[in-house]
């Protein structure tokens, strides 16, 4: 992590590290909110309406930081979900965490090595620590964490819709709104047929899709048709589990394939570059387990020749700040599915709310730590469990 190749100190930065002392984790606050989608949100594994969202908030003597867990509501992106995220935050990482003196963030996994998987859980505790970090060090966190882009490329991941009507009106309104790439959601019976539509309207845009593991080896030569599109990517085609088997695949496609669910570490991402089980990866920071292992995925890509780009698990706007930090790096070269929070949530959690410009591009901003305010009062009126484990 330690990278002064890219890191940016500040002189301020810098002589609040030699005053500086540890961060003590006095206590963590455990919040589960509760937030209706603006639209719902349909992927190959399920439907989503509305999200149970967990909120860590790590307090450092003074100095208070927030993570998000982006746990779905059900174990289907992955094993974990909301509920079992809590008992595992609650029951075991929290105490593992409370009452340790820190230097960096950075240490926090080490601590929490012992619990097997759980990354979404544990990253809700690790990027709470960055914020706080990033916020004692008075420095903002995309700093903090060696970014050097001062604005982020903008994409949208649009859902299974009831008719290709509606999903064609969608993309017009966010091609509209100025987005920089369409990322479709696809399944068997949802693929070839929504291509032919969008690729006759809009023969040039930047197009993707996303499979979350709908198909299998058998549908070697269905998918060698997704090659007639002109498509950026094809993301998670295979289980959710496997690389070896989308190398297999990616050997017999012209498209690429891009890896979401299987990479879990810098390890796998090492082991999907090295056998070219793909082209493109994507890094979601909560799948990872915090950020710091999600900036070694980075550089691992970036030492492989891989363009990575920030995933997005409908996060409010606290999961959402620490994605746009990430998306800093300068692998992040293609535009991300970190958008707006208007378009999932009537009113956010954090202000001011994350706006993309008519250029579907975010700005970087430079208050300390995540950069935006926490709207502490909504998130009490949103909650609808609160614990604070101190020991
Ligand atoms: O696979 O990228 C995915 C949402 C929930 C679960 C998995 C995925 C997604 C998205 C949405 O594609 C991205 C977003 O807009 O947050
Ligand atoms: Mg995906």
């Amino acid at each position: 992590m330690r990278r002064p190749r890219q890191r940016n100190f500040s002189f301020r930065a810098l002589a609040w590290r030699a005053v500086t002392k540890n961060m003590k984790i006095e206590a963590i606050t455990l919040r589960e909110i509760q937030m209706p989608l603006i639209h719902f949100f349909e992927t190959s594994f399920g439907r989503t309406t509305h999200r149970r969202i967990i909120l860590a908030q790590v307090h450092c003597e003074g100095v208070e930081g927030w993570g998000e867990c982006v746990a779905g509501e059900g174990p289907f992106f992955n094993e974990e979900w909301t509920e079992e995220a809590w008992a595992t935050l609650k029951t075991y990482l929290c105490p593992l965490l409370v009452g340790k003196d820190l230097k960096s963030a950075d240490e926090s996994a080490t601590h929490m090595a012992k619990i097997r998987g759980h990354r979404m859980a544990k990253a809700a505790l690790e990027n709470a620590l960055w914020d706080a970090e990033a916020k004692q060090k008075q420095t903002p966190l995309w700093k903090l964490l060696g970014g050097t882009r001062q604005e982020i490329a903008c994409g949208v991941s649009i859902g299974i819709q009831d008719t290709v009507e509606q999903l064609l009106g969608k993309i017009e309104t966010e091609l509209s709104a100025g987005y920089q790439r369409i990322k479709v959601k696809v399944k068997p019976s949802w693929d070839l047929n929504i291509l032919e539509k969008i690729r006759a309207r809009w023969p040039k845009i930047l197009l993707s899709c996303d499979a979350n593991s709908a198909y299998t080896l058998n549908d070697v030569a269905h998918l060698q048709k997704f090659d007639d599109f002109n498509l950026l990517m094809i993301e998670q085609p295979l289980w959710s589990d496997d690389i070896y088997h989308h190398a297999k695949l990616q050997s017999q496609l012209k498209t690429a394939l891009c890896l979401d669910e299987s990479i879990l570490h810098a390890r796998s991402a090492e082991m999907a570059a090295e056998m070219k089980a793909c082209r493109i990866i994507n890094i979601k920071v909560g799948r990872i387990g915090g950020l710091a292992e999600a900036n070694r995925v980075h550089d691992v890509c970036q030492k492989h020749n891989i363009p990575v780009w920030c995933g997005g698990m409908l996060e409010s706007g606290i999961g959402r700040a620490h994605n746009i930090a990430l998306s800093s790096l300068a692998n992040f070269s293609l535009p991300g599915d970190v958008s707006a929070s208007k378009r999932y949530w009537k009113e956010d959690i954090i202000e001011p709310a994350v706006e993309v410009s008519a250029q579907g591009t975010i700005a970087m901003r430079n208050d300390p730590g995540i950069g935006s305010g926490i709207d502490v009062e909504q998130i009490e009126k949103l909650a609808v469990r609160k614990e604070t484990i101190r020991n």
